[in-house]
């Protein structure tokens, strides 16, 4: 039998812990030939939470789920690990400023980026979920100077799907025909949905919507504010939604995307499209032998640039603010 994949899921207990822990242990990540280990990763309060979940995990009697470890430390909780999905973190309290956002979750993602350096294995890839995720894997990676630098990332990919949907709502199509839609930029209001790459059934989607007052006052704003409309409708933030986009990175990562499309994945800038170098930005990316590339050669168009350069400032703000508290 192939050897079980060690996935460590931190915020284990939380709801986005809740609808992702049982898409692992069935499969669903990695592929229906792979066996997991899962570790959860909570703090002390959230330990008793995780146990339950473990309980209803162990009454699915998942065929590919190898074993369940509960850890509220760090060190122990990434020993050893494949797959690490930092997903728990801490949200925006009232009164609480960005600065001191920053430097809450820098001491979340500082130590766990020393444990993953620590104690992870050799071929360590890293998703940040908690928010501001993609400064959060910008402080662990800082911390893990042993590991590849391209093994960490943010999620983008709940925009991404985000975005897909709401495309094929405006014009009909299936979701299944739309290719090559790009989020770039932070995993924030500023975020970038540009559908000017896109395709769909082989037509340049511009065409298709046919509609720039639609693309600027209304696909735009829906797509990066779709997680306030979400709390909004709901009571609660996006839990199964980015538990899925989650599944979705990481399968594309391990397996490939798929020949002739890309997808969107923030990843440590190489410089491409103007992004400074070091910056964890969105992309559009594609997938081989476990590696994500940013895909080379696209023009970008003065409507484009503006935004790009308006979500890459901000990602630069928040990068010198945690350089200035010393945790990166
Ligand atoms: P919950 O508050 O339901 O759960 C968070 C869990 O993390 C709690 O159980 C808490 O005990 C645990 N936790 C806190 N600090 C921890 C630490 N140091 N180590 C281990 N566990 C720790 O939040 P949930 O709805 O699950 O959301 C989790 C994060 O995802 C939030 O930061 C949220 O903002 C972020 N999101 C990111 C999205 C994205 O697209 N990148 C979309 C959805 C979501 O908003």
């Amino acid at each position: 039998m192939t050897q079980p994949v060690n996935v460590t899921v931190t915020g284990a207990a939380g709801q986005i812990g809740y609808a992702l822990l049982f898409r692992i242990a069935s499969g669903q990540l990695l592929g229906a030939d792979t066996p997991v280990k899962l570790r959860l990763l909570e703090i002390p309060q959230g330990v008793k939470a995780a146990e339950g979940t473990a309980m209803e995990l162990d009454d699915c009697a998942f065929d590919l789920l190898a074993g369940i470890d509960i850890f509220d430390d760090p060190t122990a909780g990434f020993e050893g690990t494949n797959v690490a999905l930092l997903v728990g973190a801490r949200p925006r309290g009232p009164g609480m400023e960005r600065g001191d956002l920053l430097e809450a979750n820098g001491g979340i993602f500082g130590p766990q980026g020393k444990a993953l350096n620590a104690g992870a294995a050799e071929d360590i890839r890293v998703l940040v979920v908690g928010n501001p995720a993609n400064t959060n894997a910008l402080i662990a990676q800082a911390n893990a100077p042993d590991i590849p630098a391209e093994r960490f990332t943010a999620m983008t990919r709940l925009d991404h799907n985000r975005a897909l949907s709401q495309l094929a709502a405006k014009t009909g199509a299936a979701v299944g025909d739309i290719r090559n839609l790009t989020i770039w930029g932070n995993h924030s209001a500023t975020q970038y949905p540009d559908i000017f790459h896109a395709q769909i059934g082989g037509r340049p989607a511009v065409e298709v919507v046919d509609d720039q007052a639609w693309l600027e006052d209304t696909f735009i704003p829906t797509v990066a504010k779709r997680g306030a409309a979400i709390i909004e409708a709901r009571g609660a933030s996006s839990a199964a939604s980015a538990a899925n986009a989650a599944i979705d990175h990481v399968h594309d990562w391990v397996n490939g995307t798929p020949e002739g499309s890309w997808t969107s994945a923030a990843i440590p800038s190489d410089g491409s499209y103007g992004v400074p170098e070091g910056l964890i930005s969105s992309f559009p990316v594609t997938s081989t032998g476990g590696t994500w590339e940013i895909v080379q050669g696209l023009d970008v168009n003065e409507f484009s640039r503006a935004r790009i350069d308006a979500s890459v400032a901000e990602l630069t703000e928040e990068r010198d603010a945690v350089k200035g508290l010393g945790l990166i």
